[in-house]
């Protein structure tokens, strides 16, 4: 029964296409059926990935009974802050264990001994130069200065010393020489005292040495420093005058 169509399509065809080929050598068929379509081919393969895509909106918040994240990692420190306020003084330390004593540690009295034998150096030197003159245990010496009495005591105290105080004839030719060299008189500490005449020390203990020039003192209560000539001699004089500062140390 399938023949009935197939047959009826080629009358059709032979209305449509009447004697084509009269009078020619060749003659073409009718124009066959066209087939089946074939069966579909294997998938190909797949393609390259895309670009990445832009990023998605956020998504919902979770509900607010979630329970919260782990704690994020600790920031870097940040800049040193000012200074604060210096705090209370503490409380003082136990004592630590008691030393030996200085004249039992060889140690200490090497230093003592060296110390010593430098410092007799620099002494030595000093001398040479004419910048000091010693005398038993006392230094004299000028920074060649000339000043008023209280400007002397001021500046050998700022010093650590005194006034000169010549307490016996080679003390008293320490201190000439100075006054020689620098060819200054220099005030010398001695004061009058509260008897107008009669002089003592700065710290008020009698004079057990005087090289007084002759008729001196006579200023009686108008003349209370004393100084020293350039021969040696003592003179007591006003004291504000101006003279070379010497101290003894
Ligand atoms: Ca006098």
């Amino acid at each position: 029964m399938k023949l009935l169509p197939q047959l009826l399509y080629v009358a059709v065809a032979v209305a449509f296409f009447p004697q084509p080929c009269l009078g020619q050598e060749k003659c073409g068929g009718i124009p066959g059926l066209p087939g089946t379509p074939g069966a579909n081919g294997l998938p190909g393969r797949d393609g390259r990935d895309g670009m990445k895509g832009d990023p998605g909106p956020p998504g919902p918040m979770g509900p607010p009974n979630g329970l919260p994240g782990a704690p994020g990692r600790d920031g870097l420190p940040g800049p040193e802050g000012p200074r604060g306020e210096q705090g209370e003084k503490g409380e003082m330390g136990a004592p630590g264990p008691e030393g030996r004593p200085a004249f039992l540690d060889p140690e200490v009295q090497e230093i003592l001994r060296s110390l010593q034998q430098r410092i007799a150096k620099l002494e030595r030197v000093l001398a040479l130069k004419g910048m000091i003159n010693k005398v038993g245990n006392k230094i004299f010496a000028t920074n060649e200065m000339v000043v008023n009495f209280e400007t002397t005591l001021q500046t050998c105290q700022d010093l650590g010393g005194s006034v000169a105080q010549p307490m016996n004839e080679e003390e008293n030719d320490a201190v000439l020489s100075i006054v020689k060299r620098i060819n200054q008189y220099a005030y010398l500490g001695i004061k009058e005292s509260s008897v107008p005449g009669e002089f003592e020390y700065l710290d008020g203990t009698a004079l057990n040495y005087t090289n007084w020039r002759r008729n001196e003192p006579n200023g009686k209560g108008y003349e209370s420093c004393v100084e020293m000539y350039t021969d040696g001699g003592w003179n007591d004089k006003k004291c504000n005058q101006y003279r070379l500062i010497v101290c003894e140390f």
